[in-house]
């Protein structure tokens, strides 16, 4: 059974609370249930963790070597100034989905950036919470090699 992990950075333990328009009205808790519920319809084993430090975000990449087969992230902010997280992405050589609730290139241009995108499978963004279940099917389909039903 393949095991991915959904990794969540800095602020997005506030969804919910503020800037619904930007970024919806669901809590990153009630995401993690929708996550759960599709994990067990693929028949794959999910871990789903946030933080909002940097260091903790790259321990958590490190330490998917061995255990995960895939890890999907919304580095939030770091994914604009992080060239620790690009780092550590490359190191596990894991397939990595870079994820965002909204659509960083039709926002300000200092989100037009992305350190993760160079050393990623793909990019999800703009679809809302939909696109941590979109990147759940992307993964599978990546880790199978086959298209997503
Ligand atoms: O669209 C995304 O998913 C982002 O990764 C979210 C980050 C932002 O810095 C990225 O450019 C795009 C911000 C997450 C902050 O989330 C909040 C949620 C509620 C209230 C305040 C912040």
């Amino acid at each position: 059974m393949h095991s991915i992990l959904i990794l969540n950075g800095p602020n997005l333990n506030l969804l919910g609370t503020r800037q619904p328009e930007v970024y919806g009205s669901e809590t990153l808790a009630d995401i993690e249930a929708r996550c759960r519920d599709k994990a067990a319809d693929l028949g794959i084993e999910l871990a789903f963790a946030q933080s909002n430090h940097e260091g903790t975000l790259v321990d958590l990449i490190h330490e998917s070597r061995g255990t995960h087969a895939g890890i999907i992230l919304n580095a939030g902010a770091y994914t604009h100034t992080s060239v620790a997280l690009r780092d550590a992405i490359s190191s596990v050589e894991l397939p990595v989905i870079e994820l965002h609730l909204s659509n960083i290139h039709a926002r300000e241009s200092f989100r037009h950036v992305s350190h993760i995108a160079p050393v990623a499978l793909g990019q999800i963004c703009g679809f809302g919470s939909a696109g941590y279940l979109l990147s759940m099917d992307a993964m599978l389909s990546h880790l199978t090699q086959k298209p997503p039903s």
